[in-house]
């Protein structure tokens, strides 16, 4: 199995472990977890060829760790990024000064007149570091990058989570705390 292939498995099983789980008959319950022997015959059923071995390479090489297994490696789940309900359990944690939001410049009249809004995801994605945060933007176009005041948005009661991939996790990032600083950067 290829790096393009494992590839190819990566992004089908964000797309049924985040958005679609309906696409292959399989439910995920209301963290997130699907069972693994489920979801590899489910998968298997649909056209794309998964066993044992080749998730747990998926799981590991992935280079964002998009998934996790549970313990005893019976379950498995997208670790953020889901548009379906989901109720990932994190415990709320104090975030540091500043975090990152990538996104690209057509999005900034709107962010900067209503925040940062989850849109389709149960979460608003922050990053921890800069080169990240590029990243993300440039999912959208050119990557424009927005610096977030955590540390002062904890202080005033907002929630925030990490995610298990290191992804940190908040509900609504008011446009009080959005700066653009790029000589802190
Ligand atoms: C933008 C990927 C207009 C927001 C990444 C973003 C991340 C607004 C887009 C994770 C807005 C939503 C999430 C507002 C926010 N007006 N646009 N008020 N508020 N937006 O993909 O953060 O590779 O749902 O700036 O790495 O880009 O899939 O969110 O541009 O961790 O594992 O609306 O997805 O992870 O886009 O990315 P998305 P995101 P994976």
């Amino acid at each position: 199995m290829n790096q393009k292939n494992t590839n190819t498995v990566s992004k089908f099983l964000s797309l049924v472990l985040r958005h679609q789980p309906e696409l292959i008959g399989i439910e995920l319950d209301n963290e997130g977890w699907v069972d693994v022997a489920t979801l590899i015959s489910q998968v298997n059923a649909h056209g794309t060829p998964l066993d044992m071995a080749l998730l747990e390479r998926v799981v590991e090489t992935n280079s964002k760790k998009r998934f996790a297994f549970d313990e005893g490696k019976g379950r498995i789940r997208a670790s953020q990024g889901h548009s379906v309900a989901v109720e990932l359990g994190y415990e709320p944690q104090t975030p540091p000064e500043i975090l990152f939001h990538g996104t690209t410049e057509r999005f900034l009249n709107s962010i900067l007149s209503t925040g940062l809004e989850k849109r389709q995801r149960q979460h608003v994605h922050l990053s921890q570091d800069h080169a990240t945060a590029m990243q993300v933007g440039a999912r959208h176009g050119k990557p424009f990058i927005l610096t977030v005041l955590a540390a002062e948005m904890h202080a005033a009661g907002h929630v925030f989570y990490l995610s298990a991939n290191n992804v940190w996790l908040t509900d609504h990032v008011p446009v009080q705390y959005l700066k653009y600083l790029p000589e802190i950067l």
